[in-house]
């Protein structure tokens, strides 16, 4: 990708973008989020409680980005505080699960209301996590371009198990229980080319990711560093990032689990890009 992680030549000047990270419950938002800052995994992480903050740099050619994150709960009792971590957002990534069709519906509604309600200039990606279930490495392994028309260029690879393409409908409400594996061990259920063309459609990023493997976490982050537009960086407090709290009222203020596990991880000097 474009993002350098070399030793530094210079000061190179630095901005805050704050970024928001919505979804349905389980998708794996928080161990995106534990990928990119951590370099780590869980394989039963705990779900988010409210809502977790964590930063982490990124080294572009000609600046700094520092990404102030706010990790949301994606169970639907904490779906109401969600307005407070997007308000101010330069950014949001958008998890659903390739294993759970109704996990991407899901996330169409929070790009609906991101769209809707967010800061007009919004850079959103849409991501589709646990990419490593996907039994194909064509399905999984897909490569990043980092621009601005996203990183999987070729729907071709996708929905090989049979009739996942036709049958994984784009907002069709589907909420059952489908994590469980199909044939040849592919648990996919959503195909690359269905989400893909939702978020061309939405002038989205567009990547699938692992984070289990790590493919793909640092590209996200790095094309939407990328992406973010030089006149909304307004310095290392950038337009985001007037106060860790969103501006929030206190009463919701409150309720931001920061001390959660590793959920809470401090600020990390080092760039994951
Ligand atoms: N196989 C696989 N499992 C994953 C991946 N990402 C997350 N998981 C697992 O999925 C479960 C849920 O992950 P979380 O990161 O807690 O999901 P979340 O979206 O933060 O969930 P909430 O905080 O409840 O909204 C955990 O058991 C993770 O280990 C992935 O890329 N591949
Ligand atoms: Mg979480």
């Amino acid at each position: 990708m474009v993002a350098d992680s070399g030793a530094a030549s210079g000061p190179k000047p630095s901005s805050s973008v704050k970024l928001v990270l919505l979804g349905e419950a389980a998708v794996g938002k928080s161990s995106l989020v534990m990928r990119f800052v951590n370099n780590d995994f869980q394989e039963n992480k705990e779900p988010t409680i409210g809502a977790a903050f964590l930063t982490q740099k990124c080294n572009l050619p000609t600046r700094t980005i520092k990404f102030e994150i706010w990790d949301t709960a994606g169970q639907e009792r904490f779906a109401s505080l969600a307005p407070m971590y997007y308000r101010n957002a330069q950014a949001a990534l958008v998890v659903y699960d390739i294993t759970k069709a109704a996990s991407l519906t899901k996330a169409q509604h929070w790009v609906a209301e991101l769209q809707r309600q967010a800061s007009p200039g919004i850079v959103i990606a849409l991501v589709g996590n646990k990419s490593d279930l996907a039994a194909s490495p064509n399905n999984s392994g897909s490569s990043s371009s980092g621009g601005s028309g996203g990183a999987l260029s070729d729907a071709s690879t996708a929905g090989d198990d049979g009739d996942a393409a036709s049958s994984t409908a784009v907002g069709d409400g589907d909420d059952g229980d489908e994590d469980e594996e199909g044939e040849g061990g592919d648990a996919r259920k959503v195909a690359t080319k269905v989400a893909k063309a939702y978020a061309d459609e939405e002038g989205l990023l567009f990547f699938e990711t692992s984070a289990k493997t790590g493919l793909n976490v640092a590209e996200v982050f790095t094309a939407i560093a990328n992406a973010i537009p030089e006149t909304s960086l307004k310095g290392p407090r950038g337009v985001g990032g007037q106060t860790h709290l969103g501006g929030g009222r206190q009463e919701d203020a409150a309720r931001v689990n920061l001390t959660g596990g590793r959920d809470a991880a401090g600020p990390k000097e080092g760039c994951a890009c």
